[in-house]
């Protein structure tokens, strides 16, 4: 039995204000009861999603060699999860990191845009290799606009049949992939849902979102954290979805409960001790 708490090597960039990537996952992997260690991408003053100009440093030159000091210290890792990088070459970093802890589960959230669009220091080499990291992951986690982007498909903006889900995830697993969770799909029987999908269980799932007419950055962020906490501490997959989607749901309404500015994400500071409870009671249901 592991003697400490599961460890996380967490590949993401370190935003200062705006609540995502890793202001937000290292608090919620700490609640979870998991270590997150964070591998910082980049540093950006605020997110990309419209607080004008933002001072950005990159760090492609920090991965390989702070990968090398932990090998060099012996550590394990229980997983490793990237998200927003800031290079083409920190797809060849990630990669690196996945290979040094093949026993590690490997989650890549395919960060790449939102609402149909690319972010802005997404460059079209790295969404074609972000299919590479894909290849090696065991769960990827992406919105609908990154699902569509990684099959090379045309955005979906309307409404999809149950069916149409199921085959989005398949293809997505055959990238590599067993386990793929798509966030906020609209599904033409009028709700909102993630859906996800397990190939070695042949199993569907799909876990209702309540709408609230607001979008705010770093949600994917939460969300993918939120799983990957659960998932380490022993959720099943559903069990994980369900337990991110309420917890999301349950931020998501309190941030807009106050009228607050989108930019500035969601408060999740408010509910953050919720994410300690032994589990969540939102309830999921077969895809
Ligand atoms: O939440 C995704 C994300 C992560 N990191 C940075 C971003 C965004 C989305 O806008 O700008 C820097």
């Amino acid at each position: 039995m592991l003697q400490r708490p599961p460890r996380v090597a967490a590949i993401h960039d370190l935003s200062g204000f705006g609540r995502c990537s890793l202001s937000v996952i290292l608090p919620i992997l700490s609640v979870m009861g998991i270590q997150g260690v964070p591998v910082p991408t980049a540093i950006l003053s605020t997110h990309t999603g419209g607080m004008g100009p933002v001072q950005f440093r990159d760090l492609t030159d920090y991965t390989v060699p702070c990968l090398e000091h932990y090998q060099r210290l012996g550590l394990t890792f229980e997983c490793v999860y990237s998200g927003f990088l800031s290079s083409e070459q920190q797809i060849d970093h990630c990669l690196a990191f996945q290979r040094a802890y093949p026993e590690a589960l490997t989650v890549v959230d395919p960060v790449m845009g939102d609402n149909g669009k690319s972010y802005a220091t997404y460059t079209p080499a790295m969404r074609e290799r972000m299919a590479e990291l894909v290849a090696g992951a065991d769960l990827i986690m992406p919105n609908m606009t990154e699902a569509c982007m990684l099959l090379k498909l045309p955005h979906i903006h309307e409404p999809i049949p149950r069916s149409q889900a199921k085959s989005l995830l398949v293809r997505l697993s055959e990238m590599g992939p067993n386990a793929v969770i798509i966030t906020s799909v609209p599904l033409s029987m009028g709700i909102l849902a993630n859906v996800g999908y397990d190939r070695e269980k042949n199993a569907f799932w799909l876990v209702e979102c309540d709408y609230v007419p607001v979008a705010y950055p770093g949600t994917g962020d939460l969300f993918a954290a939120v799983v990957t906490g659960a998932l380490l501490g022993g959720d099943s997959l559903p069990m994980a979805m369900a337990r991110a989607t309420g917890y999301l749901e349950r931020t998501i309404k309190v941030t807009y409960s106050y009228g607050a500015d989108t930019r500035f994400g969601v408060m999740f500071e408010k509910t953050l001790p919720t994410l300690a409870q032994p589990y969540d009671f939102k309830s999921y249901q077969v895809l």
